[in-house]
Protein backbone atom coordinates (compact mmCIF):
# COMPACT_ATOMS: atom_id res chain seq x y z
CA UNK A 1 0.00 0.00 0.00
CA UNK A 2 2.41 2.34 1.12
CA UNK A 3 4.61 1.78 -2.20
CA UNK A 4 1.44 2.34 -4.34
CA UNK A 5 1.18 5.67 -2.77
CA UNK A 6 4.72 6.68 -3.39
CA UNK A 7 3.78 5.65 -6.98
CA UNK A 8 0.95 7.88 -7.32
CA UNK A 9 2.79 10.74 -5.84
CA UNK A 10 6.04 10.23 -8.19
CA UNK A 11 3.36 10.54 -11.14
CA UNK A 12 1.90 13.41 -10.17
CA UNK A 13 5.08 15.50 -9.57
CA UNK A 14 6.36 14.43 -13.16
CA UNK A 15 2.89 15.42 -14.42
CA UNK A 16 3.00 18.94 -13.14
CA UNK A 17 6.84 19.28 -13.69
CA UNK A 18 6.28 18.49 -17.51
CA UNK A 19 3.20 20.26 -17.80
CA UNK A 20 4.62 23.41 -16.24
CA UNK A 21 8.09 23.02 -18.84
CA UNK A 22 6.52 22.19 -21.80
CA UNK A 23 2.84 23.30 -21.23
CA UNK A 24 1.20 21.48 -24.50
CA UNK A 25 -0.97 18.92 -25.15
CA UNK A 26 -1.20 17.20 -28.49
CA UNK A 27 -4.47 17.05 -30.48
CA UNK A 28 -5.10 16.42 -34.63
CA UNK A 29 -5.84 19.52 -36.21
CA UNK A 30 -3.61 22.00 -34.78
CA UNK A 31 -0.29 23.38 -35.34
CA UNK A 32 2.57 22.29 -33.17
CA UNK A 33 4.66 25.13 -31.98
CA UNK A 34 8.18 23.08 -31.22
CA UNK A 35 11.28 24.43 -29.86
CA UNK A 36 14.47 24.70 -31.46
CA UNK A 37 17.71 25.89 -29.98
CA UNK A 38 19.68 26.26 -33.17
CA UNK A 39 18.57 29.90 -33.75
CA UNK A 40 19.76 33.28 -32.09
CA UNK A 41 16.28 33.91 -33.36
CA UNK A 42 14.11 31.21 -31.57
CA UNK A 43 14.86 33.56 -28.48
CA UNK A 44 11.02 34.55 -27.96
CA UNK A 45 9.78 31.44 -29.14
CA UNK A 46 11.38 29.44 -26.25
CA UNK A 47 9.89 31.84 -23.83
CA UNK A 48 6.25 31.19 -25.00
CA UNK A 49 7.17 27.39 -25.13
CA UNK A 50 7.83 27.08 -21.93
CA UNK A 51 4.39 28.79 -20.94
CA UNK A 52 1.34 26.30 -18.95
CA UNK A 53 -1.01 25.70 -21.26
CA UNK A 54 -4.05 27.56 -21.29
CA UNK A 55 -4.71 28.85 -25.09
CA UNK A 56 -5.56 26.96 -28.34
CA UNK A 57 -3.89 28.19 -31.45
CA UNK A 58 -3.34 27.67 -34.87
CA UNK A 59 -5.39 25.82 -37.51
CA UNK A 60 -4.29 22.55 -39.31
CA UNK A 61 -1.25 20.19 -38.27
CA UNK A 62 -0.91 17.75 -35.75
CA UNK A 63 -0.81 19.55 -32.08
CA UNK A 64 -2.05 21.98 -30.32
CA UNK A 65 0.15 23.87 -27.82
CA UNK A 66 -0.91 25.98 -25.21
CA UNK A 67 0.26 29.18 -24.46
CA UNK A 68 -0.77 31.49 -21.73
CA UNK A 69 -2.63 34.68 -23.48
CA UNK A 70 0.10 36.91 -21.89
CA UNK A 71 2.71 34.87 -23.43
CA UNK A 72 1.14 35.58 -26.71
CA UNK A 73 0.70 39.15 -26.14
CA UNK A 74 4.17 39.51 -25.61
CA UNK A 75 4.88 38.17 -29.50
CA UNK A 76 2.01 40.25 -31.10
CA UNK A 77 1.56 42.74 -32.64
CA UNK A 78 4.65 41.99 -34.53
CA UNK A 79 6.99 43.42 -37.77
CA UNK A 80 9.53 41.39 -39.02
CA UNK A 81 11.69 41.98 -42.21
CA UNK A 82 14.70 40.94 -43.74
CA UNK A 83 17.81 42.71 -43.94
CA UNK A 84 19.37 45.59 -41.19
CA UNK A 85 16.48 47.74 -42.69
CA UNK A 86 15.13 49.92 -39.17
CA UNK A 87 13.74 52.14 -41.25
CA UNK A 88 11.22 50.32 -42.54
CA UNK A 89 10.48 48.17 -39.44
CA UNK A 90 10.06 51.20 -37.32
CA UNK A 91 7.49 52.44 -39.90
CA UNK A 92 5.59 49.27 -39.51
CA UNK A 93 5.54 49.36 -35.99
CA UNK A 94 4.16 52.36 -35.62
CA UNK A 95 1.52 51.69 -37.83
CA UNK A 96 0.80 48.58 -36.16
CA UNK A 97 0.65 50.26 -32.52
CA UNK A 98 -1.37 52.86 -33.84
CA UNK A 99 -4.65 50.35 -33.44
CA UNK A 100 -4.98 47.14 -31.78
CA UNK A 101 -6.51 44.65 -34.46
CA UNK A 102 -8.24 44.95 -38.36
CA UNK A 103 -6.82 43.35 -41.13
CA UNK A 104 -5.88 46.93 -42.60
CA UNK A 105 -3.60 47.53 -40.22
CA UNK A 106 -1.02 44.43 -41.28
CA UNK A 107 -1.72 45.63 -44.28
CA UNK A 108 -0.92 49.55 -43.65
CA UNK A 109 1.78 48.19 -41.41
CA UNK A 110 4.01 46.22 -44.80
CA UNK A 111 3.34 48.06 -47.31
CA UNK A 112 4.19 51.48 -45.93
CA UNK A 113 7.17 49.80 -44.03
CA UNK A 114 8.26 48.83 -47.54
CA UNK A 115 7.39 51.90 -49.09
CA UNK A 116 9.89 53.67 -46.56
CA UNK A 117 12.80 51.21 -48.02
CA UNK A 118 11.43 52.18 -51.43
CA UNK A 119 11.58 56.13 -50.80
CA UNK A 120 15.14 55.36 -48.59
CA UNK A 121 16.22 53.68 -51.33
CA UNK A 122 17.42 50.86 -49.06
CA UNK A 123 20.98 49.37 -49.77
CA UNK A 124 20.43 50.71 -53.88
CA UNK A 125 18.65 47.46 -54.19
CA UNK A 126 15.31 48.56 -53.31
CA UNK A 127 13.18 51.64 -54.96
CA UNK A 128 14.45 53.88 -57.72
CA UNK A 129 17.97 54.50 -59.11
CA UNK A 130 19.57 50.62 -58.31
CA UNK A 131 20.18 47.34 -59.78
CA UNK A 132 20.36 48.82 -63.46
CA UNK A 133 19.44 46.47 -66.04
CA UNK A 134 20.90 46.06 -69.45
CA UNK A 135 19.75 49.06 -71.19
CA UNK A 136 20.81 51.34 -67.64
CA UNK A 137 17.53 51.43 -66.30
CA UNK A 138 16.13 50.71 -62.91
CA UNK A 139 12.51 48.57 -62.86
CA UNK A 140 10.62 47.32 -59.71
CA UNK A 141 8.72 43.99 -58.66
CA UNK A 142 6.63 44.09 -55.38
CA UNK A 143 4.06 42.55 -53.66
CA UNK A 144 1.73 42.11 -51.25
CA UNK A 145 -0.38 38.94 -49.56
CA UNK A 146 -3.09 39.36 -47.39
CA UNK A 147 -3.23 36.13 -45.68
CA UNK A 148 -6.70 36.02 -44.16
CA UNK A 149 -8.36 36.15 -47.78
CA UNK A 150 -5.05 35.03 -49.60
CA UNK A 151 -5.50 38.10 -52.04
CA UNK A 152 -2.33 39.13 -53.89
CA UNK A 153 -1.34 42.20 -55.78
CA UNK A 154 1.88 42.64 -57.26
CA UNK A 155 3.83 44.49 -60.24
CA UNK A 156 6.77 43.07 -62.18
CA UNK A 157 9.75 44.72 -64.35
CA UNK A 158 7.75 48.16 -63.92
CA UNK A 159 9.19 51.06 -65.09
CA UNK A 160 8.78 54.76 -64.33
CA UNK A 161 6.83 54.71 -60.91
CA UNK A 162 8.53 55.11 -57.76
CA UNK A 163 6.37 53.83 -55.48
CA UNK A 164 5.81 49.69 -56.19
CA UNK A 165 4.37 47.75 -53.67
CA UNK A 166 1.90 50.85 -53.21
CA UNK A 167 0.99 49.94 -56.91
CA UNK A 168 1.07 46.46 -55.77
CA UNK A 169 -1.26 47.46 -53.32
CA UNK A 170 -4.15 49.04 -56.21
CA UNK A 171 -3.93 45.65 -57.60
CA UNK A 172 -5.02 43.53 -54.94
CA UNK A 173 -7.39 45.91 -53.57
CA UNK A 174 -8.75 47.17 -57.05
CA UNK A 175 -8.40 44.52 -59.58
CA UNK A 176 -9.88 40.80 -59.56
CA UNK A 177 -5.72 40.43 -61.14
CA UNK A 178 -3.01 39.11 -58.70
CA UNK A 179 0.03 40.55 -61.26
CA UNK A 180 0.86 43.11 -63.71
CA UNK A 181 3.80 43.11 -65.22
CA UNK A 182 6.10 45.87 -67.50
CA UNK A 183 4.32 48.95 -69.19
CA UNK A 184 1.16 47.64 -68.26
CA UNK A 185 2.05 48.19 -65.20
CA UNK A 186 3.14 51.73 -65.94
CA UNK A 187 0.14 52.74 -67.50
CA UNK A 188 -2.12 51.15 -64.63
CA UNK A 189 -0.38 53.09 -61.94
CA UNK A 190 -0.57 55.92 -63.85
CA UNK A 191 -4.35 55.58 -64.15
CA UNK A 192 -4.62 55.04 -60.18
CA UNK A 193 -2.75 58.33 -59.65
CA UNK A 194 1.05 57.54 -59.39
CA UNK A 195 3.67 59.96 -61.05
CA UNK A 196 5.52 58.65 -63.76
CA UNK A 197 9.34 59.79 -63.62
CA UNK A 198 12.30 58.53 -64.60
CA UNK A 199 14.25 55.75 -61.83
CA UNK A 200 17.32 56.48 -63.14
CA UNK A 201 19.72 58.48 -60.83
CA UNK A 202 23.27 59.61 -61.34
CA UNK A 203 24.47 56.75 -59.18
CA UNK A 204 22.35 54.43 -60.88
CA UNK A 205 23.89 56.13 -64.17
CA UNK A 206 27.95 56.06 -63.14
CA UNK A 207 27.17 52.26 -62.10
CA UNK A 208 25.61 51.14 -65.53
CA UNK A 209 28.76 53.20 -67.34
CA UNK A 210 31.25 51.17 -65.33
CA UNK A 211 29.64 47.99 -66.33
CA UNK A 212 29.74 48.74 -69.77
CA UNK A 213 33.28 49.94 -69.77
CA UNK A 214 34.40 46.66 -68.09
CA UNK A 215 32.62 44.97 -71.32
CA UNK A 216 29.41 44.64 -69.37
CA UNK A 217 30.92 41.99 -66.84
CA UNK A 218 29.23 40.31 -64.90
CA UNK A 219 25.83 39.74 -66.92
CA UNK A 220 23.51 36.81 -66.92
CA UNK A 221 24.04 35.70 -70.39
CA UNK A 222 25.12 32.03 -71.91
CA UNK A 223 25.07 29.89 -74.44
CA UNK A 224 25.19 33.17 -77.01
CA UNK A 225 27.89 34.99 -78.88
CA UNK A 226 29.98 36.80 -79.09
CA UNK A 227 31.30 34.72 -75.69
CA UNK A 228 29.19 36.83 -73.03
CA UNK A 229 32.31 35.96 -70.56
CA UNK A 230 34.16 38.95 -72.09
CA UNK A 231 32.33 41.16 -74.56
CA UNK A 232 28.67 42.95 -74.62
CA UNK A 233 26.18 42.44 -76.64
CA UNK A 234 23.71 42.06 -78.77
CA UNK A 235 24.21 38.71 -78.55
CA UNK A 236 22.80 35.94 -80.93
CA UNK A 237 22.01 32.21 -79.90
CA UNK A 238 25.09 29.79 -80.26
CA UNK A 239 24.87 28.18 -83.60
CA UNK A 240 26.33 25.29 -82.31
CA UNK A 241 25.24 21.69 -84.45
CA UNK A 242 22.80 20.09 -82.38
CA UNK A 243 25.36 17.12 -82.16
CA UNK A 244 28.05 19.39 -80.56
CA UNK A 245 25.81 20.96 -78.39
CA UNK A 246 27.61 21.67 -74.91
CA UNK A 247 25.21 23.43 -72.67
CA UNK A 248 27.07 26.13 -70.57
CA UNK A 249 25.38 25.68 -67.28
CA UNK A 250 27.47 28.39 -65.12
CA UNK A 251 25.94 30.65 -63.22
CA UNK A 252 26.57 34.56 -62.79
CA UNK A 253 27.69 35.23 -59.38
CA UNK A 254 24.86 36.79 -57.14
CA UNK A 255 25.71 39.41 -55.14
CA UNK A 256 24.23 39.11 -51.61
CA UNK A 257 25.60 39.96 -48.51
CA UNK A 258 27.40 42.73 -46.55
CA UNK A 259 27.62 45.09 -48.95
CA UNK A 260 24.60 44.23 -51.44
CA UNK A 261 21.50 44.02 -49.16
CA UNK A 262 18.40 42.72 -51.42
CA UNK A 263 15.13 42.87 -51.16
CA UNK A 264 13.06 43.87 -48.31
CA UNK A 265 10.55 40.92 -47.51
CA UNK A 266 8.13 42.08 -44.76
CA UNK A 267 5.52 40.43 -42.29
CA UNK A 268 3.11 42.00 -40.17
CA UNK A 269 1.03 39.90 -37.31
CA UNK A 270 -2.04 41.79 -35.46
CA UNK A 271 -3.30 40.59 -32.08
CA UNK A 272 -5.82 38.65 -33.73
CA UNK A 273 -3.42 36.87 -36.19
CA UNK A 274 -4.25 38.65 -39.34
CA UNK A 275 -1.23 38.61 -41.35
CA UNK A 276 0.20 40.63 -44.14
CA UNK A 277 3.72 39.71 -45.95
CA UNK A 278 5.18 41.55 -49.01
CA UNK A 279 8.10 42.84 -50.58
CA UNK A 280 9.83 45.54 -52.96
CA UNK A 281 13.22 45.45 -54.96
CA UNK A 282 14.81 46.50 -57.77
CA UNK A 283 16.16 43.03 -58.39
CA UNK A 284 19.30 41.93 -59.78
CA UNK A 285 21.98 44.35 -60.96
CA UNK A 286 22.97 44.34 -64.91
CA UNK A 287 19.71 41.74 -65.33
CA UNK A 288 18.40 41.28 -68.80
CA UNK A 289 15.94 44.04 -69.69
CA UNK A 290 12.26 42.39 -68.78
CA UNK A 291 13.84 40.20 -65.98
CA UNK A 292 11.33 39.70 -62.99
CA UNK A 293 12.93 37.94 -60.21
CA UNK A 294 11.32 35.76 -57.00
CA UNK A 295 9.93 38.58 -55.22
CA UNK A 296 6.62 39.23 -57.05
CA UNK A 297 5.44 35.91 -56.67
CA UNK A 298 3.32 34.34 -54.13
CA UNK A 299 5.39 31.09 -52.52
CA UNK A 300 8.35 32.54 -54.18
CA UNK A 301 9.27 36.22 -52.35
CA UNK A 302 6.72 35.88 -49.55
CA UNK A 303 3.56 33.81 -48.73
CA UNK A 304 1.35 34.56 -46.10
CA UNK A 305 -2.13 32.41 -44.29
CA UNK A 306 -3.39 33.23 -41.68
CA UNK A 307 -4.08 29.54 -40.16
CA UNK A 308 -0.42 29.31 -39.96
CA UNK A 309 1.77 32.02 -40.76
CA UNK A 310 3.98 33.68 -43.37
CA UNK A 311 7.82 33.91 -44.40
CA UNK A 312 9.55 36.28 -46.99
CA UNK A 313 12.65 35.60 -48.85
CA UNK A 314 15.44 37.14 -50.24
CA UNK A 315 18.56 36.15 -52.52
CA UNK A 316 19.44 34.75 -56.08
CA UNK A 317 15.36 35.05 -56.86
CA UNK A 318 16.39 33.35 -60.31
CA UNK A 319 16.85 29.95 -58.38
CA UNK A 320 14.61 30.97 -55.55
CA UNK A 321 11.92 31.15 -57.73
CA UNK A 322 11.92 27.95 -59.00
CA UNK A 323 11.54 26.23 -55.70
CA UNK A 324 9.06 28.57 -53.84
CA UNK A 325 10.57 28.56 -50.89
CA UNK A 326 7.97 30.56 -48.68
CA UNK A 327 5.15 28.34 -49.42
CA UNK A 328 7.42 25.18 -48.79
CA UNK A 329 8.10 27.35 -45.21
CA UNK A 330 4.57 27.98 -44.82
CA UNK A 331 3.32 24.75 -45.70
CA UNK A 332 6.42 23.17 -43.75
CA UNK A 333 4.86 24.65 -40.16
CA UNK A 334 1.46 23.82 -41.27
CA UNK A 335 2.71 20.52 -40.84
CA UNK A 336 3.87 20.35 -37.54
CA UNK A 337 7.12 22.11 -38.44
CA UNK A 338 9.31 25.06 -36.00
CA UNK A 339 9.54 28.57 -37.88
CA UNK A 340 13.41 27.77 -37.81
CA UNK A 341 12.97 24.35 -39.28
CA UNK A 342 10.48 25.60 -42.13
CA UNK A 343 12.85 28.29 -42.84
CA UNK A 344 15.53 25.57 -43.35
CA UNK A 345 13.24 23.81 -45.11
CA UNK A 346 12.93 26.21 -47.60
CA UNK A 347 16.61 26.86 -48.10
CA UNK A 348 18.01 23.11 -48.38
CA UNK A 349 15.01 22.30 -51.42
CA UNK A 350 17.25 24.80 -53.16
CA UNK A 351 20.53 23.34 -52.05
CA UNK A 352 19.76 20.36 -53.20
CA UNK A 353 19.90 21.39 -56.72
CA UNK A 354 21.95 24.95 -56.38
CA UNK A 355 25.09 24.25 -53.60
CA UNK A 356 26.24 27.89 -54.01
CA UNK A 357 22.89 29.51 -53.70
CA UNK A 358 23.32 32.78 -51.56
CA UNK A 359 19.37 33.96 -50.11
CA UNK A 360 17.59 33.75 -47.19
CA UNK A 361 14.03 32.80 -45.52
CA UNK A 362 12.08 34.24 -42.66
CA UNK A 363 9.66 31.95 -41.40
CA UNK A 364 6.97 33.49 -38.90
CA UNK A 365 4.31 31.52 -37.43
CA UNK A 366 0.88 32.76 -36.92
CA UNK A 367 2.02 33.71 -32.85
CA UNK A 368 4.32 35.58 -33.58
CA UNK A 369 7.21 32.76 -32.90
CA UNK A 370 9.98 33.56 -36.19
CA UNK A 371 13.50 32.13 -37.31
CA UNK A 372 15.71 32.82 -40.18
CA UNK A 373 17.74 29.80 -42.05
CA UNK A 374 20.06 31.73 -45.17
CA UNK A 375 23.22 30.38 -46.96
CA UNK A 376 26.05 31.68 -49.38
CA UNK A 377 26.81 34.12 -46.67
CA UNK A 378 28.14 33.97 -43.28
CA UNK A 379 25.25 35.64 -41.17
CA UNK A 380 21.96 36.95 -41.96
CA UNK A 381 20.33 40.19 -40.58
CA UNK A 382 16.76 40.69 -39.98
CA UNK A 383 14.59 43.29 -38.32
CA UNK A 384 11.93 42.58 -35.53
CA UNK A 385 9.73 44.66 -33.07
CA UNK A 386 7.16 43.01 -30.87
CA UNK A 387 5.96 43.73 -27.65
CA UNK A 388 8.95 42.90 -25.80
CA UNK A 389 11.45 44.49 -28.22
CA UNK A 390 11.23 46.94 -31.07
CA UNK A 391 13.17 47.61 -33.60
CA UNK A 392 15.23 44.84 -33.02
CA UNK A 393 18.33 43.74 -34.98
CA UNK A 394 18.79 40.00 -35.11
CA UNK A 395 21.68 38.13 -36.71
CA UNK A 396 21.50 34.13 -37.58
CA UNK A 397 24.69 32.52 -38.97
CA UNK A 398 24.23 30.70 -42.50
CA UNK A 399 24.11 27.10 -43.50
CA UNK A 400 27.26 25.84 -44.04
CA UNK A 401 28.33 25.57 -47.70
CA UNK A 402 27.24 22.08 -49.11
CA UNK A 403 30.30 19.89 -49.03
CA UNK A 404 30.71 19.25 -53.27
CA UNK A 405 30.14 15.96 -54.08
CA UNK A 406 32.26 14.11 -56.21
CA UNK A 407 30.89 12.65 -59.40
CA UNK A 408 32.23 9.51 -60.44
CA UNK A 409 31.06 8.77 -63.84
CA UNK A 410 29.33 5.49 -65.33
CA UNK A 411 31.75 3.34 -66.66
CA UNK A 412 31.79 0.17 -68.71
CA UNK A 413 31.43 -2.90 -66.43
CA UNK A 414 34.10 -4.68 -66.75
C1 LIG B 1 15.55 39.20 -57.02
N1 LIG B 1 15.31 38.25 -54.84
O1 LIG B 1 15.00 39.94 -57.79
C2 LIG B 1 15.42 39.47 -55.59
C3 LIG B 1 16.58 40.24 -55.22
C4 LIG B 1 16.83 40.01 -53.90
O2 LIG B 1 17.72 39.40 -52.29
O3 LIG B 1 16.32 39.57 -52.96
N2 LIG B 1 17.67 39.78 -53.53
O4 LIG B 1 16.28 38.25 -57.34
Amino acid sequence: MFKIIICLLLITTIQASTSSHWGFTTKPGFTSITRSTSYKSMTASRSTTTSRTTNQIVAEGKFVVGIKKGAIDKLLPMAINTWNFTDANAMAWRILKQSRGGVRQTRNAVVEGCTKCEQLQCDGTVGYGGSPDEQGETTLDAMVMDGATMDVGAVAGMRLIKDAIRVARHVLERTAHTMLVGDAATEFAISMGFRSESLVTPESKTMYQQWKAKDCQPNFWRNVHPDPKISCGPYEPTATPLTRWKEDRARTEYQIGAKHHDTIGMIAIDVDHHIHAGTSTNGARHKIHGRVGDSPIPGAGAYADNEVGAAVATGDGDVMMRFLPTLLAVEAMRNGKSPAEAAEVGIRRILKHYKEFSGAVIAVNRLGQYAAACHGMREFPFVVSNPTQAIHVETVKCLPPEPSVEVVPLTKQT
